[in-house]
């Protein structure tokens, strides 16, 4: 028994690390266009490199151009999406997952009409992919919300956002109703990691920044239950998945306390997948946040759409696994009752200090498939790290490596019964780091000839792990 025929095999993509054009055709400022290329802080301090505040958002705002601003700019994809799917055609996608960017349709995210320019793109994208044969998984929300709606309302933190995302989400609906599978908040636990690219949080602007991560999760848990019904009803048939951050946490010892920690962290990663899967919260969420005196403003019209609208599939990206260790804060749900980030003496890590543990993907497909019971979906599973292009080439046996034993683990799982609907790599093209807005940080199958500065032709080349991705398309995964 191997992946089922109709298995959906590909990769993923985000509006606002490919597309670039952030301003043209009517498109409004994002908040992922005020997140700059640090060259002082080191690329494995990933809070530093995604932190940000009031200040540095407006001295951005008033920056006109791309210039240390690689979100802005992309790899260009906005102008390169034909040759781009053309290559995904080649390497035999069955699926691309990509993102709307929301300011693209709603410049400020208030406005009642949406821009006519954004909702073409977004159908000569479609119309690209039909020909090829490829079908389309769009991600909603993918760290890109309005940056007016961050400024104005503190983003997520305010209940009124819910409305204007609803309104994005109608539209897409309406505009595109061929498309069957969605997701609504990418990685939706990211809120409580990176709260300004994740929900629009301006951390200096919140009295309660712990209170105002919850809200947001709250808010979007709410709006992804209302658009999860609409896309149901609007586009029959569809599919809507929740997509989580999936990091497989072990005890860093079998000290009972660390076990103890190792649960915890675990109950905290799992708590919105619980909300969107089982329609719940979890009674030891709720506990938790009334210990902490945590007032999170929630309905009981809100709870019972939450409990009405579950998702279709559950969604995730995994990429490296990680150890809990216990401190001496004592043990509570929250997250800041463990050490993580401590070495594993069994893996090894990728110059970004991400460890390379292809046996904790199969653990987490378990982990997933046991508890929600529905069908799953790795929509990002990948490796990014530095490549040389010589001669037109890029030898990366390396990502071969990654993507044989990631792909040999989940293999297995599917052997053992999880029901799995499809993979998706990121990225399947080199594109703008998420967490440090570096374009030296690769994860392509195909190399973007651009630097960290921006400078290079743009060029697009295969690198040697095309071809062999291109084969386990072509065998349906029974050559690894
Ligand atoms: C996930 C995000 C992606 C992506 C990936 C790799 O968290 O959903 O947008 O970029 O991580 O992270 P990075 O780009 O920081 O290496």
């Amino acid at each position: 028994m191997g992946f089922r025929d109709d298995f959906l095999w590909g990769g993923a993509v985000a509006a606002n690390q490919v597309e670039g054009a952030w301003n043209e055709d009517g498109k409004g400022m994002s908040v992922a266009d005020v997140a700059r290329y640090k060259k002082d802080v080191d690329v494995k301090d990933y809070k530093k490199n995604v932190a940000i505040t009031t200040a540095e958002i407006e001295a951005a705002m008033a920056v006109p151009t791309d210039t240390n601003y690689p979100k802005r700019r992309g790899i260009d994809g906005y102008h390169h999406y034909q040759e781009d799917i053309a290559l995904f055609g080649e390497l035999g996608f069955k699926v691309l997952r990509f993102s709307i960017a929301w300011s693209r349709l709603f410049p400020t995210g208030e406005e009642t009409e949406p821009n006519e320019a954004g909702i073409a793109y977004y159908r000569k994208v479609l119309a690209e992919l039909k020909k090829q044969g490829i079908e389309p998984l769009i991600t909603l929300s993918h760290y890109e919300m309005p940056l007016n709606l961050a400024v104005k309302y503190n983003g997520w933190a305010d209940k009124r956002v819910i409305d204007y995302f609803v309104r994005f989400a109608k539209t897409c609906f309406k505009a595109f109703p061929k498309v069957k599978y969605w997701l609504t908040f990418n990685e939706i636990d990211s809120v409580l990691r990176h709260p300004f690219t994740s929900a629009g949080i301006i951390p200096d602007q919140s009295q309660n920044l712990l209170e105002d991560e919850y809200q947001a999760l709250h808010n979007q848990f709410v709006a992804s239950a209302i658009v999860t019904k609409l896309a149901h009803q609007l586009i029959p048939g569809s599919q809507v998945g929740c997509m989580l951050t999936k990091i497989t946490t072990y005890p860093a010892t079998p000290k009972p306390e660390d076990v103890l920690a190792t649960l915890n962290k675990n109950l905290l990663n799992y708590f919105p997948a619980d909300v969107q899967a089982k329609g719940e919260y979890p009674k030891l969420i709720l506990a938790y946040f009334a210990k902490k005196h945590l007032d999170i403003q929630m309905t009981d019209e809100e709870l019972r759409i939450i409990k009405e609208n579950p998702v279709d599939f559950i969604s995730f990206s995994y990429y490296q696994s990680m150890t809990a260790a216990a401190d001496e804060r004592g043990l509570e749900i929250t997250s800041g009752n463990t050490v993580t980030g401590g070495k594993n003496p069994y893996l090894e890590a990728t110059p970004w200090g991400w460890t390379v543990d292809p046996v904790g993907l199969r653990i987490s497909l378990i982990e997933l498939y046991d508890r929600y019971q529905k069908p799953l979906f790795v929509v990002e599973n990948g490796m990014g790290t530095f490549d040389k292009l010589e001669a037109g080439k890029v030898h990366d046996p390396y990502r071969i490596a990654y993507f044989k034993g990631h792909l040999s683990e989940m293999k297995k799982a599917v052997e053992a019964g999880v029901d799995l609907l499809g993979y998706t790599s990121w990225a399947p093209i080199d594109l703008v780091s998420a967490s440090t807005s570096q374009m030296s940080k690769r994860y392509g199958f195909i190399y973007v000839d651009l630097d960290d500065n921006g400078k290079g032709s743009g060029k697009r080349y295969k690198k040697d792990s095309f071809a062999w991705y291109q084969q386990v398309i072509a065998t349906n995964g029974a050559e690894l």
